[in-house]
């Protein structure tokens, strides 16, 4: 998106209100229709003025909150100024509403709405956000929280963070540095003097001061590379730790973090400082309890932590650490007069890679039924930094980028194996899959729908294919996807 001046800023923030995170008190009443509009907005970033998408109900809540069992009726409008199509991220509706433009249904142009209506069985933290061109990367995202009604019985208090990764820089203009940059062999590349996003020197690792897509700064000399991207910040609910966003809580409370990573090439490690929790539930389906305080999150991926409050005043910074960076984004809990100190956005120390944590390892509260396999895709996940083409193979396909085809009814498990030197979060759409095994070994994993595939790890996925159509398979990685790591699972 393009960089607003200070005097378009000000008209503009006349005309648009800021969107709300806050959880409404009650959820959208059965049956109604919700209307949401793909819009602009614009927010503060840094001090300096940035238009933005947001997916917004008429009075200003961003996303929505609804119960399971109940419809998905939407009415979902497009005012963003350009062709958009928003996909329901961790629901399973049938495959035309599944919001994947040029597969499952044509963008929406400028000024035209389509309605949605399915039912959605499961509860669950999950998202809505863009399958169209890179609008993610300029926050067209939102929460799509599916409550538990069992669970209004609990006295607990609801905490909804999206994350996000920001940059002032034109989406379109990173991805083709990235792929203009990396089109070369790692020895005869040069850096381009006249376009300092036009490409640089893997021999040259002094980058500082030179603005660079590709950050050089997060490259491993293992050969392992965290990050891609530079960004300018990192947000929590539209805002960084300069002025973070308050959530006010009571003594003694009892809350429910529901973490979604929205952003579009960022994972992040949770950390809850010295509060500990409990991590119920990922990409919004239950795990038996994970105790800690710090949690791996991978693009996409969803994270529900309950924990309890002390029972006395104070303030408690949730924050949210770049993987293979000490750049930190967050928002505070405090009491009525808990003191908020000022927060540095900067951690002492950077992390690691997030793969090597013990994610791959949860248990499924609520695993698949038991049964025998019907089909087996061994699938390697290709491509590298230097020429930026990614790719998904299945070892047994004809063509490639082949779509992979199962047959209704069938329990398939697909064999991942990353042969590249990045993770990739990898998404089904249309079903929740379980992990069944890591590197080899059987597990009885999460049940989720995007998956993190560590560097030289292979995970398997098992589902049932009880839902026909064409649904994406993807690297959630925005730049990764639209490089080539995305295929289809088409019933045959
Ligand atoms: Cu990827």
């Amino acid at each position: 998106m393009r960089r607003l001046s200070r005097r378009r800023f000000l008209v503009a923030s006349a005309a648009l209100g800021a969107v709300s995170f806050a959880p409404p008190a009650r959820a959208a009443s059965h049956g109604a229709t919700t209307k949401i509009t793909i819009g602009t907005r614009t927010i503060e970033v840094k001090k300096k003025a940035a238009k933005v998408f947001g997916l917004m109900q008429p009075d200003g809540t961003h996303g929505l909150i609804m119960n399971a069992g109940e419809r998905f009726r939407v009415r979902l409008k497009n005012d963003a100024g350009e062709a958009a199509l928003i996909h329901w991220h961790g629901l399973t509706p049938p495959n035309d509403q599944d919001g994947v433009s040029g597969v499952t249904q044509p963008a929406l142009e400028p000024g035209q709405s389509y309605e949605y209506d399915f039912t959605v069985a499961l509860p669950g933290t999950n998202w809505m956000h863009s399958h169209h061109v890179l609008q993610e990367q300029s926050l067209m995202a939102a929460p799509l929280i599916v409550r538990d009604p069992k669970d209004a019985a609990r006295d607990e208090q609801e905490v909804v963070i999206l994350l996000h990764d920001f940059t002032f820089e034109m989406p379109d203009r990173i991805l083709s540095a990235l792929s203009k940059g990396m089109s070369h062999d790692h020895g005869a590349m040069a850096p381009a003097a006249q376009d300092p996003h036009a490409g640089h020197d893997m021999s040259n690792m002094d980058m500082s001061g030179m603005d660079m897509p590709h950050d050089m700064s997060q490259m491993n000399m293992a050969g392992m590379d965290l990050n891609d991207v530079s960004y300018d910040a990192f947000l929590a609910n539209d805002r960084t730790l300069d002025d973070p966003e308050v959530v006010r809580v009571d003594k003694g409370q009892r809350v429910r973090l529901r973490v979604i990573n929205a952003a579009s090439a960022t994972n992040f490690m949770i950390d809850l400082g010295p509060l500990s929790g409990s991590l119920t539930d990922v990409d919004g389906r239950p795990i038996v309890p994970v105790m800690g305080n710090r949690f791996p999150l991978a693009i996409a991926q969803r994270a529900d932590v309950r924990f309890t409050l002390p029972v006395e005043e104070g303030a408690w910074p949730v924050l949210f650490q770049r993987e293979g960076d000490t750049a930190l984004t967050g928002v505070v809990l405090a009491t009525k007069s808990g003191t908020i100190a000022k927060i540095a956005d900067q951690a002492h120390q950077a992390i690691g890679a997030i793969d090597r944590a013990a994610s791959m390892l949860y248990e499924a509260a609520e695993p698949l039924p038991e049964r025998r396999t019907d089909r087996e895709l061994k699938i390697d996940l290709t491509g590298s930094m230097m020429t930026y083409r990614w790719g998904i193979a299945e070892k047994a396909a004809i063509a490639h980028h082949a779509h992979l085809m199962v047959q209704e009814g069938e329990r398939v498990e697909m064999m991942l194996t990353n042969r590249t030197e990045m993770s990739h979060p990898m998404h089904l759409h249309g079903h929740h899959f379980q992990v069944v095994a890591v590197n080899g070994s059987r597990v009885k994993g999460a049940v989720r729908d995007t998956e993190l595939v560590p560097i030289g790890g292979s995970v398997t996925l098992a589902f049932d294919a009880f839902n026909p159509g064409k649904w994406m398979f993807h690297c959630h990685n925005l730049y990764h996807m639209l490089s080539g790591m995305m295929t289809q699972v088409r019933y045959l």
